[in-house]
C-alpha cells in the first residue's frame, strides 16, 4: 500500500510530534534566512523561540499570493540560488507571475508525495503511465512525471497538444495509468469514443487535478472509461500536484501531513473551524527548502477529517473541493460556486458537464446565461423537445442556486475544450470594471 515510507501510517501523536519538530526547526530557518519573514515575524513581536511546537502555529502571520508577488522572483528564496536546481512559475490572470525555486532535496519530496498518490491510485511499477498535464512553467507535468520515475513506472510524457496521437500511443503502448486535468480525461473520452476504439484501451486509473470537479464528474470518468479516477490536489506555490490524493475509498484526500501542515479557517475571521466544516485551506510547509511557506492562504475551500480511514492509512483527509473563496460568484447578492452548475447539470441527464456560464449586468441588475451541452439525440428532435429540455435545465440549476438562470442549449462539441485547466465562466461585469 504505502510507496517507500510509512509516514502516512503513524498515530496521530507521531505526527503530531514530527510536525512540531519540522516546524520549530523551520520557523527558525526561515526568520534567520528570509528577511520578509524576519520583519513580518518582528512586525507582531515574534522570536523564533515563541514557536514550541503545532500548538503556536496560529501565533504566526499568514503568508498569501501577494507577499510572493510583492518580493518576485526570488525574494521569498530561503538559500542561495546555487542551490536551487529547478524553478516553476504561475502566470496568474493578474498582476505578476508567482515564482517557486526548487532545491534537490525539495524535488525528491515532491517526487516521493507524487509517488505515494500514484500508490494511492493502485498504479506501480509495472504500470505504463501517460502525462497529459503540461510540461513547463506549470507544475503538473514535470510533478507528475518525476514521481511517476520515482516509483519505477514507465513514463509517456505526452504533454498536452494532440489527443488522437494521445489515443494512438494509449493503445499501441498499452498505458494503464494517465495523469491530466479531469476536464481533459473528458475530452479524450470523447476522442476514444469518436475513434471508436474503447475495446481497444487498457487503463485503468487516473489522477486528476489543478481545477475544481464534482464526485459527479468523477463517476462519469469512471463510467465512460471503465477506469478508477483519483483526486489530486496541489499548488505552486506549495509544491505542485501531490499534496493530497484520495485512496480507493475516494473519502477525502490523504494530506501528506508529515511535509505539509494543514490547517482549516474562516475566510471571514481567519480563526481555526472545526473538523467537517467547510473554511479556507491554509498550509505551512515543513519540510521545503528553496521556498519555505508559513500558513499560506490557498483561497480553496474545503473541510479537514483526523479520523482515520479504511485503506490503514492515518493522515488526515480534506474534502473534495468545493471551489475558492475567489472563484466564488456573488450574482444578485447570492454566492454561486460553478460546481453547483455542473452536478445540477450532470444529475439531470441528457446533458454533459461541458457549459459555460457568462454573468452580466443589465440596467443594473446582474444576469446569469449558462450554456449547456447537451447531447447529440436532442438536436435531431423537434424544436418542441429542445424548448422543454431548455426549461428543465433551468429549472434545475434554479433549484440549486436559488436564482433564475436563462440557458442556452449547445450542440456536442460547441463549447471550446481546454487542455489545462477549463474556463467556466465569464464575468461581464468585471471586464466593464
Ligand atoms: O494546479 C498543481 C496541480 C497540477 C495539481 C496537477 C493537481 C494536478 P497551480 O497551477 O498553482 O497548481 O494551481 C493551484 O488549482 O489552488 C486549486 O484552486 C486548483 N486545484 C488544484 N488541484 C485541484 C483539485 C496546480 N484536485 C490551484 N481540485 C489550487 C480542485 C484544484 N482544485
Amino acid at each position: 500500500m504505502i510507496w517507500n515510507e510509512t509516514k502516512e501510517c503513524m498515530s496521530r501523536d507521531e505526527m503530531l510530534n514530527l510536525q512540531s519538530a519540522r516546524l520549530v526547526k523551520l520557523v527558525d530557518r526561515v526568520y534567520h534566512n528570509v528577511e520578509y519573514y524576519r520583519k513580518k515575524m518582528q512586525a507582531v513581536g515574534l522570536e523564533p523561540g515563541d514557536i514550541r511546537g503545532v500548538e503556536d502555529l496560529e501565533k504566526l502571520p499568514f503568508t498569501t499570493k501577494d507577499d510572493l508577488r510583492d518580493t518576485y522572483p526570488f525574494g521569498m528564496f530561503a538559500v542561495d540560488n546555487s542551490q536551487i536546481v529547478r524553478i516553476h512559475a504561475s502566470s496568474g490572470t493578474t498582476g505578476k507571475a508567482t515564482v517557486v525555486g526548487y532545491t534537490r532535496k525539495d524535488i525528491d519530496v515532491w517526487s516521493e508525495c507524487v509517488a505515494r498518490g500514484i500508490t494511492m491510485a493502485g498504479l506501480g511499477k509495472n504500470d505504463i503511465i501517460q502525462v497529459a498535464y503540461g510540461y513547463g512553467l506549470f507544475t503538473g507535468g514535470l510533478g507528475g512525471h518525476y514521481g511517476a520515475e520515482k516509483m519505477g513506472a514507465t513514463v509517456v510524457p505526452m504533454s498536452t497538444g494532440n489527443t488522437k496521437k494521445l489515443v494512438t500511443m494509449m493503445i499501441d503502448f498499452g498505458v494503464t495509468g494517465i495523469l491530466c486535468t479531469p476536464s481533459y480525461l473528458l475530452h479524450i473520452a470523447e476522442t476514444i469514443e469518436e475513434m471508436g476504439v474503447r475495446d481497444k484501451i487498457r487503463l485503468k486509473a487516473s489522477l486528476n487535478g489543478a481545477e475544481p470537479w464534482t464526485e459527479r464528474m468523477r463517476l462519469k470518468i469512471e463510467e465512460k472509461l471503465g477506469i478508477r479516477a483519483h483526486d489530486i490536489y496541489g499548488l505552486s506555490e506549495i509544491m505542485g500536484p501531490g499534496v493530497a490524493t484520495d485512496c480507493e475509498y475516494h473519502r477525502g484526500l490523504h494530506f501528506q501531513e508529515d511535509h505539509f501542515l494543514p490547517e482549516i479557517v474562516s475566510p471571514e475571521t481567519l480563526k481555526p473551524i472545526p473538523d467537517g466544516e467547510i473554511g479556507e485551506l491554509v498550509i505551512s510547509t515543513l519540510t521545503k527548502e528553496g521556498i519555505p511557506l508559513i500558513r499560506y492562504r490557498t483561497k480553496d475551500l474545503t473541510s479537514i477529517d483526523h479520523t482515520p480511514c479504511e485503506c490503514g492509512r492515518t493522515t488526515a483527509r480534506i474534502g473534495r473541493f468545493k471551489g475558492r473563496s475567489d472563484d466564488m460568484l456573488i450574482i444578485r447578492g447570492v454566492n454561486v460556486f460553478p460546481s453547483q452548475i455542473e452536478t445540477a447539470l450532470l444529475e439531470m441527464g441528457g446533458t454533459t458537464p461541458h457549459y459555460l456560464m457568462i454573468v452580466d449586468r443589465v440596467n443594473n441588475l446582474d444576469t446569469l446565461e449558462v450554456h449547456v451541452e447537451v447531447e447529440e439525440r436532442f438536436f435531431s428532435d423537434e424544436i418542441r423537445a429542445l424548448e422543454t429540455l431548455t426549461a428543465k435545465i433551468e429549472h434545475a440549476i434554479q433549484q440549486a442556486i436559488g436564482l433564475a438562470v436563462k440557458v442556452r442549449l449547445v450542440e456536442p462539441k460547441g463549447l471550446e475544450r481546454s487542455m489545462g485547466k477549463s474556463v467556466h465562466v465569464i464575468d461581464k461585469r468585471k471586464l466593464d470594471d
